[in-house]
Order: structure tokens, then sequence, then C-alpha cells
């Protein structure tokens, strides 16, 4: 009873704002030698990559390249989905090592009357595939796919069950196969790597389809997919555009700032999720070598569109708008000029403008119509 007693305080959350506690995080503009980054191209040699390592080696894990086998095929086809309204293809990819093989379904739409190929939205799916179902009979703001056609842009989904189980047992089961030596090692992926490693063989399928623009892909994820929306992003910058909903600690919200879930408490609920030394920074965050702003950062110049819900404190709505402005610097170096407002937007209020966007919808932790009307607002900045 005094144990449970203990370890209940010790992984119990903060939600009170005077004690989010006094931090400071990484410079996102200095090198680890303490030299600063002089601008773009500076950032884009030096320290973006710099970032990205010290990402991959104490937070999520190491990155695989391309696996050796790829291959898809066209599992069924209907040009007549939604009344004819869209084109719908369900795709397999095999990805294999020569030994081992994994399969990753992805279920698309295009708009059937585009006149060339479109932009699309890629969701990375945590939620039930009834979400994404082709037969269209579960209808959810998780996945509008008709609003999302009727705007001119092309969705897809994949499941992450596909790429690796959602649990502790079973996350080794899916593309982790290909990459024995990762599921051993303190620096390994495990299953968010494994999301974004997928999320980049979709992409691969993705540029090799005649309908859609390879150039404009979006990757959208929600909560533990959108935290891996923000880390598939960084990791390739082939994606056009990110979103990241809702996606909390380890996603878009400041590590270091003590407000909703921690990184001992996401360790210890999902450890299966991040590389094994993170572990390391349980309690600890202040001696992390990174902090999420410079996830955000290592996204630049690429579009980054980042959401809260105001009921999910655990995702620290202020934390993530902090993040955003901390990453801010960085993607200044670039010609186009972010200028998010100095106070954090107001519930439904969203601040859409190049290159990075906010909003904080009234209500709980999901994705929602509102949401995607939101991110399709973003994208035709760029895409209209
Ligand atoms: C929670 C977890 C969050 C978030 C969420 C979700 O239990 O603590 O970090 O990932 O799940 O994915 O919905």
């Amino acid at each position: 009873c005094f144990l449970l007693a203990i370890s209940l305080f010790l992984n119990a959350q903060n939600y009170d704002e005077s004690k989010a506690g006094v931090y400071t995080v990484p410079e996102a503009l200095v090198l680890e030698n303490g030299k600063k980054v002089k601008g773009a191209k500076d950032w884009e040699a030096k320290r973006r990559p710099e970032v990205v390592a010290l990402f991959e080696k104490h937070v999520y894990g190491r990155m695989p390249g391309p696996p050796t086998h790829f291959a898809f095929r066209l599992l069924r086809e209907d040009k007549q989905a939604m009344a004819g309204k869209a084109h719908l293809k369900e795709v397999e990819i095999s990805v294999g090592n020569g030994v081992e093989e994994a399969k990753i379904n992805v279920v698309m739409f295009t708009p059937a009357f585009a006149k060339k190929k479109v932009p699309l939205f890629l969701l990375i799916n945590n939620r039930s595939a009834r979400n994404t179902a082709p037969e269209r009979d579960t209808l959810s703001g998780f996945w509008p796919a008709e609003q999302v056609l009727a705007a001119g842009y092309g969705i897809a989904a994949f499941q992450v069950a596909d790429a690796a189980p959602d649990n502790k047992e079973h996350y080794r089961e899916g593309v982790l196969r290909l990459f024995p030596e990762t599921a051993s090692a303190p620096d390994g992926m495990k299953a968010i790597g494994a999301w974004a490693w997928t999320a980049g063989r979709v992409l691969d399928y993705l540029e090799k389809d005649n309908e859609v623009n390879g150039k404009q892909v979006i990757v959208v994820g929600h909560s533990r997919g959108g935290k891996t929306s923000l880390w598939a992003a960084a990791l390739d910058p082939r994606f056009a555009m990110c979103i990241s909903n809702n996606s909390g600690n380890t996603g878009a919200k400041l590590s270091r700032r003590n407000f909703g879930e921690t990184v001992q408490r996401i360790n210890t609920s999902f450890p299966h999720w991040f590389a094994d030394n993170y572990q390391a920074y349980n309690g600890r965050e202040s001696d992390l070598p990174v902090d999420q702003h410079l996830l955000l950062a290592a996204i630049a110049p690429r579009p980054l569109y980042v959401t809260n819900a105001t009921k999910d404190l655990w995702a620290d709505p202020k934390g993530t708008y902090l993040a955003l402005q901390l990453a801010q610097p960085v993607f200044n170096l670039y010609p186009e000029q972010s200028r998010l407002p100095a106070r954090q937007p107001e519930p439904d209020q969203p601040y859409i403008a190049k290159p990075l966007g906010y909003h904080n919808r009234t209500g709980k932790h999901d994705m929602t119509y509102y949401d995607w009307e939101q991110f399709v607002r973003f994208a035709d900045l760029y895409f209209k």
C-alpha cells in the first residue's frame, strides 16, 4: 500500500501552471561544439544532421535505409467509388530483406475528375481500420475522405499494426523482423520508428502512382500517430508538408515543461515505442540533448501544422505552442518567414499562414472534421 502510494506520487502528472517549472531548452541554432549556426546552409550541413542523429540515438532509435526488396501490387480498384466521385485503390506493399518480408496495405482515394496529379494526405492510422475502410460504411471525422476529395486532394492511409503491432509483446512482428539487430540495440528503433519508416515506404509507392503528385504528399498523424508524422517528416525530406494532431509528449510538446504526460510516464506505459536509450531520461528531461522544438525545426523549411484540443491537457497545449515558437527561428533561416502570434491563439481561432500553422480546438483528444477543415485550408496555401 505504501509502495503503491509512492509510485502514484512519482507518476502523478502536473496540471498546475505554477509548477510547470523553469527550464532552458537546447538552442536550435547552436551546434553541440558551441559554434553558432550561420544560416540555412549551415543548418542543413551541420546542425540539422546533428539534431536528427541525437533524436535517433536518444529518443526514437536509429532508422534503417530503404529495404533491399520492395514491391507492390494492386489488390482492388474501383473507378466508380463514392458514387462515381472517386477512384479507389487498395495496394499491398511488400518490403523484405531477402529472408523476412512484411506487407503494408494502403487504402487510397483520388478525385475521379482530377485533370492532373493531385496532392494527397497520407494518414498514419493508429485507430480502428473502420475509419479508413474502403467501403465507406463508417464515416468519421478521423479520416473524412469525402470532404478531403471534394477539396481536390487525394487521401490515403495505412494501419500502424501492419508496420508494428502497437503493443509491447508483439511490436516486433511487423517490419522490425527485417532489422533483427534493432530489436536488441539500445538505440534501435521500436514501434514509432517502424511506423515512421513505413510511412516512407508508402511514399516510395505514392511517388510511382500516376494519379498522385509525389512532391505534394502531406503526412498526417493523430496523437501517437502525430508523434510519428513529425518523426517521419523530419527524417524524410520528400514529405512536402507535415500535420501533427494532438501529439503531446515526445511529439510536439516541450519535454522539459512539466505539464501533462512526462517522459517517465510515456516510457512506462509504452516501453515499445521509443529506443531503450530513452528510458535513461525518465525523470531527467533536462538532461536530454534535445527537446521537441528541435524535432519541429528539423522539418523546416517544409510547412508544418500543429494542433491541440482544449480538454487534452495531457498533451500540454501551451507546451506545444511554445515548441512551435522555439522552432520558428529555424524556419526563418529561409525566405518564407513565419510570424506566429506571440500569444497562443485562442480556442477555435486557427492561425493559418505559411509556413507554420496552429489551432487549439475546443473539445477532447481526437481528430475531427473541424481539424481536417483547417488542414485543408493550410494545404490550400501551397497546393491550390
Ligand atoms: C496516450 C499516450 C499519449 C498519446 C495517446 C494516443 O495514452 O499517453 O502519449 O499517444 O495515448 O495515442 O492517443
